[in-house]
């Protein structure tokens, strides 16, 4: 299917203040030590695993007074992986950022649509994650920025300061598609309604399975001829066969609709970046969840799990 096979860069982003539990910042070691470098390699693909970032020197300020948890060393933590993002694809890479918790999709995701806009190519997220990170510091109740990323990239208030230049060509919530949802804060589900982001909840997925939801979604990119950016939360899976999550809430998509799904984004070439996020190695059972992660990207990149005829 994938005429030329892409060159991927591994990038390590161990950030952990986005969530309220510590422990995401070992999530790019567990995934490393679960095989994830050398699983992609057997595939054939030229793979460069370019270490973990270090954590961003930054300065408070910005954030004071706001209902948004260590706003200033996320967002030196998204500028810096914004950076990155848009580097790597510029140079022709596929990247592939290990989180760490969600809230640094705030800067890989800007990258990635920043790099779509210069070169004039539509931008559409797949966000797989029980949650829909659509809080803003105005209707968060927890104040952990992992729960405000689709939100900022949307464009919604209350992020001023966060990036040095503050506007940006926001994401079109048209563009984001939410899958596996399950738990949503009242204030955010009612701004995700107001705004038309397309929602794709546990009850979909039961209802319709995850083929039909899944092929209408890659028909959409596909007719647009975009870049989709998957950005893969662990908490999607249920949590008895990934319990390394911070924020687990049960009645998540099983191995095998996880598997399926990775299969046919493969199938359809449409995915340029992705980031593998919230993996806390500290609440893990013995590597499990970082290998069901580590499977999972393999089938996002050509493994077949049952050999086809
Ligand atoms: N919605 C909650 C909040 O904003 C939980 C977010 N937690 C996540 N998101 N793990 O993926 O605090
Ligand atoms: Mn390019
Ligand atoms: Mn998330
Ligand atoms: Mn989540």
């Amino acid at each position: 299917q994938n005429a030329e096979k892409p060159r991927l860069a591994v990038l390590g982003a161990p950030v952990e203040v986005g969530a309220g539990r510590r422990g995401t910042l070992m999530g790019p070691a567990a995934l490393r030590t679960a095989g994830l470098v050398a699983g992609l390699k057997e595939l054939d693909l030229h793979i460069e695993d370019r270490g973990d970032l270090a954590v961003p020197v930054f300065s408070e300020g910005n954030g004071a007074g706001r209902n948004a948890r260590h706003f200033d060393e996320i967002s030196a933590w998204a500028r810096c992986l914004s950076d990155h993002s848009y580097d790597l694809l510029s140079g022709g890479y596929f990247p592939i950022f290990l989180g760490g918790d969600h809230s640094l999709s705030m800067g890989s995701v800007h990258g990635a649509m920043r790099h779509c806009a210069r070169h004039k190519r539509e931008f559409f997220v797949l966000w797989l994650d029980a949650h829909a990170d659509f809080n803003t510091p105005e209707t968060s109740p927890s104040g952990n920025m992992h729960g405000m990323s689709t939100a900022f990239l949307c464009g919604e208030d209350g992020f001023h300061g966060f990036f040095e230049h503050d506007s940006f060509e926001p994401l079109p919530p048209q563009n984001l598609y939410i899958f596996g949802l399950r738990s949503v804060d009242r204030d955010e589900r009612a701004l995700l309604r107001e705004r038309g982001v397309n929602v794709f909840d546990m009850r979909h997925l039961d209802e319709f399975g995850a083929s039909v939801l899944m092929r209408k979604i890659i028909e959409e990119v596909g007719a647009r001829d975009g870049h989709l950016h998957v950005s893969l939360d662990v908490d999607f899976l249920d949590p008895s066969i990934a319990p390394g999550a911070g924020t687990p809430v049960p009645g998540g998509a099983t191995y095998r609709e996880a598997h399926l799904i990775m299969e046919m984004l493969y199938d359809s070439g449409l995915v340029r970046s992705l980031d593998v996020v919230e993996l806390n190695p500290f609440l893990d059972e013995r590597g499990k969840s970082a290998c069901v992660l580590v499977d999972l990207i393999g089938s996002l990149f050509g493994r077949q799990i049952i050999e086809r005829i």
